[in-house]
């Protein structure tokens, strides 16, 4: 990274001297080794720490200041944080880049290669984790006072390899060499309840007999971009209580002991890697209630240390739930405050309804959560009375608002009775919360339509439209240093903390020679990553061609096998006019499979299998070819992103909420080939019709489509090509060895409903590549779209997102440092 970083810096200015010696220090004292024989791994961890003491002492001011200005706080509640690495985000928030290269370089070491070795935790699924990260970026940046609360899982998102063609899942041993990062917290620790029963007197509640496991908080420091605020991510690590131990051993039962111990660490063992679809798993409950029950006990621990009341409870404290996954933080509060702190009844729903507020991230049907009422009564037998309790006394306020509408209390009620007994917690999420709000314009507006109609009826003020955003510190300033410089060289640096000033490059849009910069630093990026290819997938691809790219997870309504039929069209179409002046292309894909999802395995599988028949058919000659990129992460997206010409934002109008990386791409100065579904729309307004290659069907006529009866078969039997690349898949054409082995997909589509028509988008999409090919052909003019698009990409930063959520939602203001 250049010298471009030069801002006020109010910790004391830190020499390179300082540093190196800082660096040695913590090699020989903390890991123990001497400088000629620590290994380079040995080297980062001592380069880590000589960072971290400088995050610190910017975390002490912070803290002084929150605690002494005694403002509201947000916790931002997620069982999932993507964060990426941190050294270049410390370093980059700090303005050291450029003094630890040069230290690093002085030391004998390639900085860049260094950097590589920093573990990227993945304890998070996709979109909901990385965006809760962009989150946590953005409040330290503008000073908000909040943070965190999650899970540490002691193994993350599993690894992908490809074997074969197919996904193999490995374990993810990410604190195998310890995490630098983490101040572990041994007196912060919480007793979490799970099972025994209820017992009254005198009306009051207690929930006895029950097996305990302790929750042991870990802090992450997260620090802000250009300021000394610095918040901090807690994350819960699952013990198994001392006293239950005890009792087993003195029975003598050493070995049973030890594995009742290890059975309820299992809580926090493993991050769930299922994205969209909801599983009824008992340790799935455990952990939400883990997460919950320690972050709220532990926000009441801090509220009465310093107020010593509970009644201003509202004022100082707003709870976030990120998607209903830890919406059991509400009847948790409720139960706290009634059955430990004395609170009234009354008082204490007056109160849960002004701390909380939720997101809601998905409409998919077999995303929401919905828990037994039996799981719930076994394992958490308090909370059920809880729910019951707030669900007896919505229902009564709904029936004396709506005496007319006989079918309301059973649409609404939290107990769904119709398939056996549910608790569906997004009703308990939305009829708590003071604040709902979806993640764009589209989704939201689909929210209050469809999924929270009722809601939205008996609540009008409550829903709201807060659209995603990324942050520009990770996905340009960390991401893409080339076009950090170029753009810096243009307007400076506060773009950094005010995107929307990227609108000041137009004035050079229409000179070639910007332009031009623009092209050279794209060529540079996409020479990066084709090096990155070869070395990693033995796979050599022609910088000068088209980068053709969707990275995201593999879910059949993300539609890869629309990006796939369409390579497999190119394909042919090459084979039938080889002298055709066609445009070079390279389609990459990336991403995870959940592992109980076989049609997504499936579908890698696929990629997989047209790559290898593509890219070995010296027919095509490099102008075109196939790659997938195993083990999608933060930091690969980090590589692939800024080297992107086209990005793929393909889901069926309806199905994708918002999308994040759409965003990510186009500041990065890719073009989007998308259909008019999630944060989309709201590209294509930013960036005008004109900069956007929309294709296929809008929501309407999905819908008008599904009510007329779809008939897939049509599409197939009319459109030849359609059936040649059909046919194709289903004889065996990239499976000689297993020439059925395609068939269940293929009649999943041609007879199984075509759920996410494929088939209805097919010749929209085929049509729009082409003008993609053509426009492509017109460097100037393809460069002229990117420009528009990086300019006007400012809407999407996450600092504006967080500044809509802490003014309409949780109603605080940053502290005074
Ligand atoms: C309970 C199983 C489960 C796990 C995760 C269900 C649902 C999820 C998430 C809601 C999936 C997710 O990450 N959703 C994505 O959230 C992003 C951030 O708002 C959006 O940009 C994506 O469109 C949405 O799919």
């Amino acid at each position: 990274m250049s010298t471009h970083f030069v801002y006020e810096c109010h910790s004391p200015q830190v020499t390179q001297e300082a540093l190196k010696s800082s660096i040695i220090y913590k090699l020989k004292f903390v890991i123990g080794k001497e400088p000629y024989i620590a290994t380079q791994r040995e080297w980062l961890e001592a380069i880590l720490l000589a960072i971290r003491d400088r995050v610190v002492n910017r975390w002490m001011t912070t803290n002084r200041a929150t605690y002494s200005q005694q403002v509201k706080q947000v916790y931002y509640l997620s069982m999932e944080f993507l964060l990426g690495r941190s050294l270049s985000n410390a370093l980059i928030s700090m303005n050291m880049y450029d003094d630890l290269t040069q230290v690093v370089t002085e030391l004998g070491f390639d900085f860049e290669q260094l950097l590589e070795q920093e573990t990227d935790p993945g304890l998070g699924n996709g979109g909901l984790g990385r965006l809760a990260a962009c989150f946590l970026d953005s409040l330290a940046t503008l000073n908000l006072p909040g943070g965190g609360y999650g899970i540490r899982y002691e193994y993350g998102m599993f690894k992908q390899t490809i074997r074969n063609g197919q996904q193999i899942e490995c374990p993810d041993d990410w604190l195998a060499h310890g995490n630098p990062w983490e101040f572990p917290r041994t007196e912060s620790r919480y007793q979490i309840q799970f099972e025994g029963h209820v017992v009254e007197e005198e009306g009051r509640y207690q929930w006895v007999k029950t097996n305990d496991i302790i929750a042991i908080a870990y802090d992450q420091i997260i620090p802000g971009y250009n300021t000394e605020a610095t918040n901090t991510l807690r994350l819960w690590s699952a013990k198994a209580s001392d006293e239950f131990d005890l009792q087993i051993f003195n029975d003598g039962e050493y070995y049973s002991a030890v594995k009742k111990k290890n059975d309820s660490e299992n809580v926090s063992r493993v991050l769930y890697p299922n994205d969209s679809t909801y599983s009824g798993k008992e340790l799935r409950l455990k952990q939400e209630f883990f997460l919950v029950s320690a972050s709220v006990q532990d926000i009441l621990y801090r509220h009465w240390l310093v107020y010593k009341r509970w009644d201003n409870l509202a004022d100082k404290v707003a709870i976030h739930l990120n998607d209903t996954h830890p919406v059991l933080a509400i009847p948790e509060l409720i139960r706290l405050l009634v059955d430990k702190h004395q609170v009234s009844w009354q008082e204490a729903m007056t109160l849960a309804k002004r701390v909380f507020s939720y997101t809601n991230h998905t409409l998919m049907s077999e995303a929401l959560e919905t828990w037994p009422v039996e799981m719930i009564r076994k394992i958490l037998p308090r909370h059920l009375q809880i729910i019951y309790q707030i669900n007896d006394e919505f229902l009564q306020h709904v029936s004396q608002e709506f005496p007319h509408d006989y079918e309301l209390p059973r649409r609404v009620s939290i107990i769904n009775e119709e398939h056996g007994q549910l608790v569906r917690m997004a009703w308990l999420a939305a009829i708590v919360s003071h604040k709902v709000n979806g993640v764009s314009k589209l989704h939201s507006q689909l929210m209050t339509d469809s999924l929270f109609a009722d809601f939205a009826k008996i609540f009008p003020n409550k829903f709201c439209n807060i659209t995603n955003g990324i942050t520009p510190r990770r996905w340009l300033a960390i991401a893409n240093p080339e076009l950090t410089s170029m753009i810096e060289s243009y307007i400076g640096q506060q773009w950094l903390v005010d995107l929307p000033q990227l609108c000041e490059l137009k004035h050079w849009i229409d000179y070639p020679q910007f332009l031009d910069k623009l092209s050279q630093v794209k060529k540079s990026n996409k020479m990066k990553l084709a090096h990155f290819i070869a070395q990693t997938q033995q796979i050599v691809i022609n910088p000068e061609a088209l980068f053709d790219v969707q990275i995201k997870r593999i879910h059949e309504y993300k539609r890869q096998l629309l990006n796939l039929l369409h390579v497999i069209t190119r394909y042919n179409r090459i084979l039938a006019n080889p002298e055709k002046n066609w445009v070079p292309r390279v389609v990459i894909f990336s991403g995870k499979a959940a592992s109980s999802y076989s049609a997504a395995k499936k579908i890698i599988h696929l990629i997989n299998d047209v790559a290898t028949v593509i890219n070995n058919d010296q027919r095509i000659d490099s102008r075109l070819k196939v790659v997938f990129i195993p083990d999608y992460s933060v930091s690969l997206a980090q590589k692939i992103i800024p080297a992107t010409d086209l990005s793929e934002q393909i889901s069926l109008a309806g199905t994708e909420a918002s999308g994040t990386g759409n965003m990510k791409f186009a500041l990065n100065g890719a073009l989007t080939i998308g259909t008019l579904d999630g944060a989309n729309v709201e590209i294509r307004e930013h960036v005008g019709p004109d900069n956007i290659f929309i294709f296929g069907n809008t929501i309407d006529k999905v819908k008008q489509i599904k009510q007329n009866y779809y008939y897939p078969r049509w599409y197939y039997e009319n459109d030849t090509e359609l059936k040649q690349v059909i046919d194709q898949i289903a004889n065996g054409y990239f499976k000689p060895d297993s020439p059925n082995f395609y068939q269940d997909l293929t009649h999943s589509l041609l007879d199984g409903g075509d759920q996410y028509l494929l088939f209805a988008d097919y010749r929209s999409y085929i049509n729009t590549q082409e003008q993609v090919d053509h426009l492509y052909q017109d460097p100037l003019a393809w460069q002229a779209k990117v420009a528009q698009n990086i300019c006007n990409m400012g809407f999407f930063s996450s600092d504006r997102t967080i500044k809509d959520y802490a003014s309409q939602i949780w109603q605080i203001n940053p502290i005074i440092l």
